[in-house]
């Protein structure tokens, strides 16, 4: 069982408790414990199957959590949920999400008139049955109707790379209002999340009335939303919701810093002013003297955290993660950028499902200012795009020799295959071709849905076969479309190091696959990532920014990924 699963157990426990009107103590440490293990590069199912009282020695967790998570772990559920279940329908947990509506609220709801899921609930206030309980308003139940489209919108994060297009977009139309000294966009987006729920901005200026009228002229306004003085939000597009802050120049830095968060980062840092005797907030950072507050510091995000003792955090780590003990013991990490990016390992052309020539794929990867790159077209298995069997594929490598030696520059086509690990476990092409190939990925594309020792055995398998440098896409997961397999990844990470095998982290933005945590975990039992494009056409290509943030989200530097080196480097790196 991973820790996404365990802590989505907990969270559901808390939920629940949560509704049942349980103490608040106990429900705030089951909240919290569950963020510690999600974000934890730790299996916490192997630190219960080797010592279950270990969890004790984890910040975050209590002693109620880790009786949770133990059982969890071995007996595969949280026998309190069940029980909870037993009186209290699972749907409640959506009526939960609605901003402002409390657990006791949504117990009266459900008591009273049976209310289970969002529907029950819309229905109910459409024909004015809510208002009429005790501690509901008419107002009340507008707002929970207005609520209810939140919590349904809530659910439709945006890929991060859908909120960069959109983000370009309108710093493009703010750019033309004169009255904006500054604009900066904060929020999920400048942490680099791969998904986004709306988008932040901040703006600098003394003129808040002429600002928000400019934004309000943005082209694809569907709806505003609230405006008051110096706030406003609006939707755009088919409803994704954009908010405008506008603040003045002396609380600029302090905004950014407050609206970028995350949460759990800004609450450290405020804990850790209060020991400094200091405060603060979105205004600034102040000095506490008796009753008054003198200003300290607010203009620059750097200032602020200056002020604290803290480096300006680069905001991709701002997660309430590593980065404090990063500060503490040694530096933060010099995260990687996209320049240091040398070849590109993954991509397809013509000959199976690329729109491209391997010639087009390798100007363009040269145009952009990479030295080498690999062409690994899918293996036959892959039928649907037209996969290459031996021949095919050994007819290939012949005209990337002949590419080669045609150019006469130093850039340089790796003759490789995407081969698939076909669901019985055997590779789809014979070692004795694999084995003249200069780069193998191996993949999964079918047998997705097989039980988790049998996917695991499979990855863990091509791993160990000497012609296999790497394992794409390793979890297989498609943001908001796709659950990753059933993989034992703790086990993938094992037969990775053992057998000096790379991973990669596809910069696919709807894969991201390895995700931030996984790649804090390759990074910390050294296996090296390659961040690849897997590029079916040219444009494909410019993906790897996408990868780059992902990976500076999991705490990654050059020197943990292997395609930052050139050819020859990364070729020490592995067994073959
Ligand atoms: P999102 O929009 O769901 O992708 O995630 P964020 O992180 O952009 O969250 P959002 O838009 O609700 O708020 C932007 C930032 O503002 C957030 O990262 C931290 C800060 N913030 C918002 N509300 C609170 C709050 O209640 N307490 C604290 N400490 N910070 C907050
Ligand atoms: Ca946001
Ligand atoms: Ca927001
Ligand atoms: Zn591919």
């Amino acid at each position: 069982m991973d820790n996404g699963k365990i802590s989505a157990q907990i969270t559901k426990l808390a939920d629940l408790l949560e509704f049942q009107g349980a103490n608040s103590f106990k429900i705030r440490a089951y909240r919290r414990g569950a963020r510690v293990i999600k974000d934890s590069t730790d299996s916490f199912e192997t630190i219960v199957s080797h010592n279950p009282s270990q969890l004790l020695q984890i910040d975050g967790i209590g002693k109620g959590v880790a009786e949770k998570i133990t059982q969890l772990v071995q007996e595969g559920e949280i026998s309190e949920i069940n029980e909870i279940l037993e009186t209290v329908p699972s749907t409640v947990l959506d009526i939960l999400r609605i901003p402002g509506l409390g657990p006791k609220k949504a117990a009266s709801l459900y008591q009273e008139l049976g209310i289970q899921t969002l529907d029950q609930l819309q229905a109910a206030c459409q024909a004015n049955e809510v208002q009429q309980l005790k501690g509901f308003a008419a107002k009340t139940e507008q707002s929970i109707l207005d609520g209810i489209a939140i919590a349904a919108a809530a659910n439709e994060r945006i890929y991060w790379s859908d909120a960069d297009e959109l983000a370009e977009s309108l710093r493009t139309h703010m750019q033309s209002c004169p009255a904006i000294k500054q604009l900066e966009f904060a929020g999920s987006y400048r942490r680099g999340r791969e998904t986004v729920g709306d988008l932040d901005i901040l703006v600098d200026s003394t003129d808040a009335a002429t600002v928000m009228a400019h934004f309000s002229e943005y082209p694809d306004l569907a709806q505003v939303i609230v405006q008051g003085d110096t706030k406003m939000s609006i939707r755009v597009g088919n409803s994704f919701q954009v908010d405008l802050r506008v603040v003045e120049t002396n609380a600029f830095g302090a905004a950014l810093q407050y609206f970028t968060g995350s949460k759990d980062h800004n609450v450290e840092l405020r804990g850790r002013a209060k020991q400094l005797g200091l405060k603060i907030n979105e205004y600034g950072v102040f000095r506490v003297e008796g009753d008054s507050e003198v200003y300290v510091a607010g203009a620059q995000e750097e200032n602020v955290y200056q002020t604290l003792g803290l480096p300006c955090f680069p905001p991709e780590i701002r997660e309430a993660r590593s980065e404090f003990d990063w500060a503490k013991e040694t530096s933060i990490p010099e995260l990687i950028r996209g320049e240091q990016i040398q070849g590109d390992l993954h991509m397809h052309t013509t000959a199976t499902d690329g729109k491209a020539s391997i010639e087009e794929m390798a100007a363009a990867a040269k145009a952009r200012g990479l030295k080498y790159i690999a062409i690994t077209d899918h293996s036959q298995r892959v039928t649907v795009a037209n996969g290459l069997d031996a021949e095919r594929l050994l007819q290939q490598w012949k005209e990337i020799d002949r590419i080669n030696a045609r150019r006469d520059d130093d850039f340089l086509i790796l003759k490789g295959i995407e081969c698939d690990i076909l669901e019985a476990g055997p590779m789809d092409l014979p070692d004795e071709v694999l084995e003249q190939a200069d780069w193998v990925i191996a993949s999964v594309h079918f047998g997705q849905k097989q039980p988790r020792q049998q996917i695991t055995d499979r990855i863990t398998g091509a791993l160990e076969n000497p012609n296999i440098d790497i394992i794409a896409h390793p979890t297989g997961r498609l943001i908001n479309r796709r659950e990753a397999y059933d993989v034992d990844m703790e086990a993938v990470f094992q037969a990775a190091k053992e057998n000096n095998k790379m991973l990669e982290l596809n910069a696919n933005p709807v894969r991201l696959d390895l995700h931030d945590i996984h790649c804090a975990m390759a990074r910390e039992r050294s296996i090296p990532i390659i961040i690849s494009s897997d590029a079916h056409k040219i444009t494909g290509l410019d993906v790897m920014k996408f990868g780059i943030k992902q990976a500076r989200r999991g705490g990654l530097t050059a020197e943990h990924v292997a395609n930052t080196k050139s050819w020859d480097k990364l070729q020490t790196l592995l067994s073959k």
